[in-house]
């Protein structure tokens, strides 16, 4: 089991709150029509992008995909970069080319760039741990999937080819039951996502995705595993999308009564209960927690604003073919 001291259980709070607080603002944003194109909703998934990011060293790396915005920040995205990357300015990690979390990554940061098609974010992962462990290098790979993305070829194969080889990988199924309009009932047919697992020779562990420390505690778990030369493991994170795939979509076909149900089982009001209880959270440390996110996400929004648009005579930089 993980040893948190009251500083680590307040930054899983701070970090968590404030993908929350970017995630609001960019709603926001769009809506005054600052932003172009769409914005995919972070909530209800903030535990499981944060918890998992938060398992990793630093010479790790990770491949987030739509709703791992807590994955970006952890791994040190300013929200200035990733209101910029909304807003499609030239200061972006896409340099402007694409929004939202298309194309959005940061090698140095240890972020690979997020890949539209799904699940091909896996696969470039799994290129990553192969020359982990190719190089002897002790570094863990860390991807996360959906369950509408694990019916494409591609997250069989990462599977099958990590299970193989033994690769430094762990991979996390965000299980959010619905994958666009489509719920997990049409989308397969096996009770449980994670018996994919089974079906590859790696182990499988099923979390509640709306509890940042359980998921910390079993990616920590899979990461120690990969480093170790123990293979891969896949994670599958319960939760729910509490919004529609992106904001055009007001995602009517979701039953309410699902909706309240998981709306009772937020993972940050229940964390920051969790944390009451325990003495170890008090009001003035959680205003200072507020203030704090409130400076950051207006200080990255003005930043975002104040930086231009690409220049059009660049628009074939990095085209190679
Ligand atoms: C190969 C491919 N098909 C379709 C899409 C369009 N698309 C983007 S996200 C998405 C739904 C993905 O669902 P899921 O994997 O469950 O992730 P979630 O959005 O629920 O987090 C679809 C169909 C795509 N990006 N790539
Ligand atoms: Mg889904």
């Amino acid at each position: 089991m993980l040893e948190r001291d009251k500083a680590d259980y307040q930054k899983l709070l701070y970090w968590m709150m404030l993908t929350r607080a970017v995630d609001d603002r960019s709603i926001s944003l769009l809506k005054l029509g600052k932003i172009p194109g769409t914005i995919f909703s972070q909530k209800g998934h903030e535990a499981i992008s944060v918890g998992a990011a938060c398992a990793l060293s630093d010479a790790d790396v990770v491949a987030p995909l739509h709703r791992d915005l807590g994955a970006y920040l952890v791994r040190g995205m300013t929200p200035g970069r990733i209101f910029s990357q909304a807003m499609a300015r030239v200061s972006s990690p896409s340099q402007g080319r694409d929004v939202n979390t298309h194309g959005m990554g940061d090698l140095e940061l240890g972020i690979i760039g997020y890949v539209s098609h799904l699940p091909q974010s896996m696969t470039v992962a799994l290129g990553a741990a192969f020359s982990f462990q190719y190089r002897k290098e002790p570094r863990v790979a860390l991807t996360f999937t959906g369950d509408g993305a694990s019916s494409e070829g591609a997250f069989s194969e990462s599977l099958n080819l990590a299970a193989v080889l033994k690769l430094p990988i762990v991979f996390v199924l965000e299980d959010n039951q619905y994958a666009y309009s489509t719920p997990s009932k049409y989308q397969y047919a096996i009770p449980d996502l994670v018996s994919r697992a089974a079906a590859f020779g790696l182990p499988g562990v099923t979390v509640f995705g709306n509890n940042i420390l359980d998921v910390q505690n079993v990616v920590v778990e899979a990461i120690s595993r990969a480093r170790n030369g123990e293979g891969p493991t896949l994670i599958k994170a319960n939760t729910m999308r509490m919004q529609g795939h992106a904001l055009h979509d007001s995602a009517e076909y979701v039953p309410t009564e699902l909706l309240d149900k998981w709306r009772k089982q937020d993972p940050i009001s229940n964390y920051k209960t969790l944390l009451y209880e325990k003495q170890l959270l008090d009001d003035q440390t959680e205003r200072n927690i507020i203030t704090q996110i409130q400076q950051e996400v207006s200080d990255g929004v003005l930043w975002a604003e104040n930086s231009p648009y690409p220049d059009p005579s660049t628009l074939t930089d990095g085209v190679y073919a």
